[in-house]
């Protein structure tokens, strides 16, 4: 099958990045930015991030939606989401950069570099004697994509690594707990906290106050995943009675994070904005064209999600 056409749309990513990168992939798709440019009964295929409201319904043969992103949640709550498989990206590139980023957020603290950081500011040659990393208990949120690599990446380092997932998971150097009921028992044990959940129904608001004062006095939160998952609040009041010893956020409830917010004066607090990991053109395209192979063959596409489980 050929001559077929892919929508793309999105207010963020490179269209001409997109379009070089898949249409070499795949030469005889048709690649198009503009709705109206295209016969929509043609387009089988939608490559989004956030389209606009209704967007989905002017296309009445689309056979594949894929997000331009690892997180659906702002997908999968939209009414007008066809019945047709839905995918998200995942590739080589983005599990390096969302692993990179928790290394290196764990190992500012284990390694107290964020005390050295502030004692510079003060000129301050303040020494703190180095713990073994094998000490350092971390536990990751989340065991998917990018939770499951990244964990792998922290045992590898060193760190006594805990994992929590919905189901069961095994992963060298880990040691993986699941479900529910073992969430306040895994967080009582956790130093340094890695946030990577998808943000579901379920785990909308699921680091709480009541959770969060499971965590021991003084750990440290890292999320990299939605800001939605924690009760922002509740984190905010632990960060300053210093419950919760340090917090490093990609993700916010409202991004921009706006100028007046709180998080922005917190010494302890260090606010990155919402880069943890990105999406690659080069590498995340071939993903996306053997998806549409996959979808041409009658087969499902790679990284399909499900809607009503919301990742
Ligand atoms: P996946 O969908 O691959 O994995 C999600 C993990 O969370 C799985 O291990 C899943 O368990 C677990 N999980 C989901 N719901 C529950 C629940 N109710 N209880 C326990 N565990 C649960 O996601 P990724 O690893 O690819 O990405 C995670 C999130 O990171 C994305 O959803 C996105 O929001 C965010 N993200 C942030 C970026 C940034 O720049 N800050 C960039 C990219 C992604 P199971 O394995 O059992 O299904
Ligand atoms: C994503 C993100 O989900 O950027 O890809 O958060």
């Amino acid at each position: 099958m050929s001559g077929d056409a892919l929508i793309f749309y999105s207010a963020f990513d490179d269209p001409a990045a997109w379009k070089k990168t898949l249409t070499a992939e795949l030469p005889d798709l048709e690649f198009h930015t503009d709705p109206d440019a295209v016969d929509p009964a043609r387009v089988h295929y939608a490559l989004t991030w956030k389209p606009p409201t209704g967007f989905f319904g002017r296309f009445p043969n689309l056979k594949l939606v894929t997000n331009l992103g690892a997180g659906v949640d702002s997908l999968v709550g939209r009414d007008d989401l066809p019945d047709v498989p839905i995918s998200r990206l995942s590739d080589t590139g983005m599990v390096s950069l969302m692993t990179s980023y928790v290394l290196f957020s764990v190992i500012r603290y284990a390694r107290d570099i964020h005390v050295f950081e502030r004692a510079q500011r003060r000129s301050e040659w303040k020494y703190v004697h180095p713990r073994a990393l094998s000490d350092i208990r971390v536990g990751v949120l989340g065991l998917g994509e990018l939770g499951g690599p990244a964990a792998e990446a922290l045992a590898r380092t060193g760190f006594d690594v805990r994992g929590w997932s919905r189901s069961q998971k095994q992963i060298p150097g880990v040691t993986c707990q699941a479900g529910i009921d073992t969430l306040d028992g895994f967080l009582s044990e956790v130093e340094i906290l890695v946030i990577l959940l998808p943000l579901t129904p379920e785990t909308r608001g699921l680091l709480d106050a009541k959770r969060l004062a499971r965590l021991p006095a003084g750990a440290k939160l890292i999320n990299a995943s939605r800001g939605a998952v924690v009760d922002e609040p509740a984190l905010i009041t632990a960060l300053q009675s210093g419950a919760i010893a340090e917090a490093t956020l990609d993700v916010f409830v409202v991004e921009p994070l706006p100028k007046d917010h709180v998080f922005w004066r917190m010494e302890n607090v260090l606010i990155t904005p919402h880069l943890a990991s990105i999406t690659v053109p080069e590498a995340a395209a071939r993903e996306v064209a053997e998806s549409i192979r996959r979808v041409r063959s009658g087969l499902p596409p790679l990284h399909q999600i499900d809607p009503r489980r919301g990742y």
